[in-house]
């Protein structure tokens, strides 16, 4: 596969006017994105989205969980399609770069394409998964998960979100229910563009981060139960409180995550207490952790110690306990042929760069299970993710998209 000219680079500012112009749609109360999976305004982003690519000569299909890929056709109808994207949806608190500059960047690569007029053997799809984040309906990475055969439809259409809403009915109050059957897709090979959402690109001065590996994830939903009771007048030693046992839990959660390091990441970021009344002992308690490990063999023994402690600690304070795995995916490995074209890529193009291992997941760790798959990473500013506050430069905004522009292009095989 030749490599096209390094001169050959994308608009940064048709990029970066794009990226500001999504960003009004869904806006959060600081600065960031509130465009949570299927809702209304992810509605309206799709829409847009679905205009630019359509004025870009592009052709929209949608499969049966919503997810978009917009074809711009090869000079060889029967190449199987080499499909760049990423995601539009955002975290209730999110920032306007996670994901979006995936799908964004991509569609900043065909209007490139079609400026220069390039043609290549092989057609392009540039692609929105639907629910990357999982902040409404668990799991993350629900329609990629599904497309790789990890997830049953069914099983994805009844995920409920906190006011007992459907994934498939919100899908279908929004109209982005597909004709296409999900996985139905060959994919010659699968490129997603991400923001970090971690400080190392920053910090060791890259704008590349060639992206080899994937940590792997645990989700585990916990119930606890105990027993409503008044805050004063119930003595001391008579109290079942499921809160007391989720903070043990919680801490428990963090000391496991630091007697296994390097590389190993714990936490809960969304609680609930019931009745969460000010002056009502918590008869019930329903929290998530997330550990994370690029090792599987920590990976394995973080929720291993967790399901041995955790109900221990539930059995001193007479607490009933339930765990469920509501998400997991193992570490991954990019495929390596596709990791040194984007590497070889960022290096002819003059952009520093290193390896690195991705901390977040991605609708990526999924399709590199059905196709050979690779990540380009851009920095963010002090690694900041999944708050309002994210903020990445132009500059790297267009290294990032340069560098997949010119890796999509020699695994895509220009035609002139
Ligand atoms: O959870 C993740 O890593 C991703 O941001 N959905
Ligand atoms: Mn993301
Ligand atoms: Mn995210």
């Amino acid at each position: 596969m030749a490599a096209p000219g390094e001169n050959l680079r994308i608009n940064p500012d048709r990029l970066w006017d794009s990226l500001m112009e999504m960003a009004k749609i869904g806006p959060g109360v600081a600065g960031g994105n509130n465009r949570q999976t299927l809702t209304d305004d992810d509605a309206k982003g799709r829409a847009l989205f679905q205009s630019w690519c359509e004025a870009a000569g592009m052709t929209m299909g949608v499969d049966t969980m919503g997810t978009m890929f917009a074809t711009r056709p090869g000079t060889d109808p029967e190449a199987l399609p080499v499909y760049m994207g990423s995601h539009l949806d955002t975290q209730p608190t999110g920032g306007k770069y996670d994901g979006v500059l995936g799908v964004l960047g991509a569609l900043e690569c065909i209007r490139s394409m079609n400026d220069l007029g390039v043609r290549t053997k092989h057609p392009i799809v540039v692609t929105n998964w639907t629910n990357e984040e999982g902040t409404r309906f668990a799991p993350a990475m629900l329609a990629s998960g599904v497309f790789a055969g990890m997830h049953d439809q069914d099983w994805a259409y009844a995920r409920k979100d906190a006011e007992g809403k459907s994934f498939g009915d919100e899908l279908k109050r929004i109209g982005w229910v597909g004709e296409e059957a999900v996985g139905a897709r060959k994919m010659h090979a699968m490129f997603e563009l991400h923001i970090e959402q971690g400080p190392i690109l920053e910090a060791e001065g890259r704008q590349i981060g060639v992206v080899t590996h994937g940590q792997g994830l645990w989700w585990l939903e916990v119930t606890l139960t105990g027993k409503d009771a008044h805050t004063g007048s119930t003595p001391m030693n008579m109290r079942v409180n499921a809160g007391l046992g989720m903070a043990r839990i919680i801490e428990a959660v963090h000391q496991i995550a630091m007697d296994h390091q390097p590389g190993a990441v714990g936490a809960v970021g969304q609680a609930n207490v019931y009745p969460n009344s000010r002056n009502v002992i918590p008869g019930k308690a329903v929290f998530t952790i997330d550990f994370r490990s690029p090792d599987l063999g920590k990976l394995t023994a973080m929720r291993e110690r967790l399901e041995a402690e955790a109900p221990k600690i539930a059995a001193e304070l007479g607490l009933g306990i339930s765990i469920e795995a509501v998400g997991h995916f193992d570490p991954v490995t990019f495929d390596p042929g596709l990791v040194t074209v984007v590497r070889d890529a960022a290096e002819r193009l003059g952009y520093s760069h290193m390896d690195i291992i991705s901390g977040a997941g991605h609708d990526a760790c999924w399709i590199n299970r059905v196709a050979p798959t690779v990540m380009v990473m851009c920095p963010c500013v002090g690694g900041l993710s999944h708050n309002e506050a994210e903020e990445i430069s132009k500059d790297w905004a267009a290294a990032g998209t340069d560098v997949m522009f010119h890796a999509v292009l020699e695994v895509a095989e220009v035609v002139s």
